[in-house]
């Protein structure tokens, strides 16, 4: 096949888009436009902390593999999930949109259950299937012509909502579930939560194979066969999510190093943070050895906050300085790791300290591919393209506030809304109706309450949620009958 220019495969899908696309030259807003479309590869950590990387400042864990691609990328101090929780940030990266106007503001497995009645309050019931009628960025992508491929965790929906109806030329892995029953070959059983899981399409491995590396051969593999036309690949590893497992080789060397004061504390989960340091890096090789590395966009992020609770009575991770973790709305509960290599355009080793939210991928990607998508599916987004950061991390958006929206339960909080704005911060809990205020530049780790002292900002802040939550027709909790 030449490489030297579009096949005329691609051409002829890209044509299949229709008017629409043609309309839009690719990569007209590109800083180097290759000869080619863009590639994106989207790697999609699942509850990775915040601080739980080496370019972040994690002290136990070791991520070479990162720290150095880091360096190659802008960096991101303020990005954040939509959600504290795994479903509903996926579905904004998959939309655009702010999980509470899809009414998915829980974990999946959540919505299939009754609604907890002998609680202070009765948590709405959630939507459990990523609607046909969003036109994904998946679908956005193959109608420009791309392949596109989905690897590892999907969480979005039942059989009838597979990858493969929502856009995905290709899946691997993806089901409705969560998590998979073990991090080893064969991959299955019945001891996680007593329901019998597996993931699929990972036949002939052998004893003692690992989840993350395996997903990972399967994601080269694809790229292998993808290379010559242009393809957006998402994948989406369980790690470092529960069960907390770790090869064995590893978890010894973590239990040597771990010293008192450290501030993550758990060999095990150290050893899935060092496995998929390991399996980064080799992404990034096979870009590099495929010989795309300047015409494929690479994006690394996490779903959601690190696990702060015990899980079986172990401890997990600390996502110091940031407060609690995954659940809350505290910032260790949603802020996470963000870089983004757009080869010719960000600047090695830029950091970038404005807030960005996952609601804002999905604009991003159509902006740096030069592509239209789908007008009726741009007009309802909540987020918007934050290229201009990667061109200049000085640079501004042009948003008054963020916003979060979780009206459920974790060990980690009650149901509980959040916006942030500039440097403010208010979260409003259901149960009471109290609210907290605080100033993240002087108090990142939000121990200073100061909705007595400045109760001007805090109702201000208070209408401007309330405001938000009934523009996108957020659904809340009920009282209970505890
Ligand atoms: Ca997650």
């Amino acid at each position: 096949m030449n490489k030297s220019s579009w096949s005329r495969r691609s051409f002829c899908r890209y044509l299949a888009g229709g008017a629409a696309a043609l309309a839009a030259p690719m990569n007209l807003h590109a800083g180097a436009s290759p000869a080619k479309p863009w590639n994106f590869v989207f790697i999609l950590v699942d509850d990775l902390g915040w601080s739980d990387l080496g370019c972040y400042g994690a002290d136990l864990h070791e991520t070479p593999y990162i720290d150095r691609f880091a360096s190659q990328c802008t960096r991101f101090s303020d990005a954040y999930a939509a959600s504290p929780v795994c479903t509903p940030t996926r579905a904004s990266i998959m939309t655009g949109k702010h999980p509470a106007r899809l009414h998915m503001t829980v974990w999946r497995e959540d919505t299939l259950r009754p609604p907890n009645r002998n609680r202070k309050l009765i948590t709405p019931q959630c939507v459990s299937d990523l609607p046909h009628d969003e036109f994904t960025i998946a679908e956005a992508m193959r109608t420009s012509g791309r392949q596109t491929a989905h690897i590892g965790k999907w969480h979005l929906g039942g059989a009838s909502h597979y990858p493969e109806t929502q856009g995905f030329d290709v899946n691997i892995g993806g089901t409705h579930w969560g998590a998979p029953n073990s991090f080893f070959y064969p991959y299955r059983g019945d001891e996680y939560y007593g329901e019998y899981r597996y993931v699929p399409h990972l036949e002939f491995g052998e004893p003692g194979e690992y989840l993350t590396d395996r997903l990972t051969d399967e994601a080269l593999n694809v790229m292998e066969k993808m290379k010559d036309d242009p393809f957006y690949l998402q994948l989406a590893f369980h790690t470092v999510h529960s069960p907390i497992e770790g090869k064995p080789e590893l978890v010894e060397y973590y239990q040597k190093k771990r010293k008192a004061g450290m501030h993550h504390k758990n060999a095990t989960y150290a050893a899935m943070v060092h496995s998929l340091d390991e399996n980064v890096g080799r992404v990034l090789q096979k870009i590099d050895s495929l010989g795309i590395a300047d015409r494929t966009v690479v994006f690394l992020f996490s779903d959601n906050g690190g696990v702060a609770n015990e899980i079986r009575g172990q401890f997990v991770t600390d996502n110091h300085p940031l407060r609690s973790g995954k659940g809350s709305l505290y910032e260790g509960g949603v802020r996470e790791p963000l870089m983004v290599r757009w080869p010719g355009v960000t600047r090695a080793g830029a950091v970038c300290r404005e807030p960005v939210c996952s609601i804002d991928f999905y604009p991003t990607m159509l902006e740096i591919a030069g592509i239209p998508g789908d007008a009726d599916q741009n007009r309802r987004m909540d987020g918007i393209s934050f290229a201009s950061l990667l061109k200049d991390p000085g640079a501004r958006l042009d948003r008054e506030a963020l916003y979060w929206h979780y009206p459920h339960y974790y060990p980690t909080t009650t149901p509980v809304s959040a916006i942030r704005k500039g440097d403010w911060k208010l979260l409003e809990y259901y149960e009471d109706g109290h609210l907290e205020l605080y100033n993240l530049k002087d108090d990142l780790s939000e121990v200073n309450d100061l909705v007595q002292k400045n109760p001007g900002k805090a109702a201000a802040l208070h209408a401007q949620l309330q405001n938000w939550r009934s523009q996108v027709n957020a659904q809340l909790p009920t009282p209970g009958s505890p």
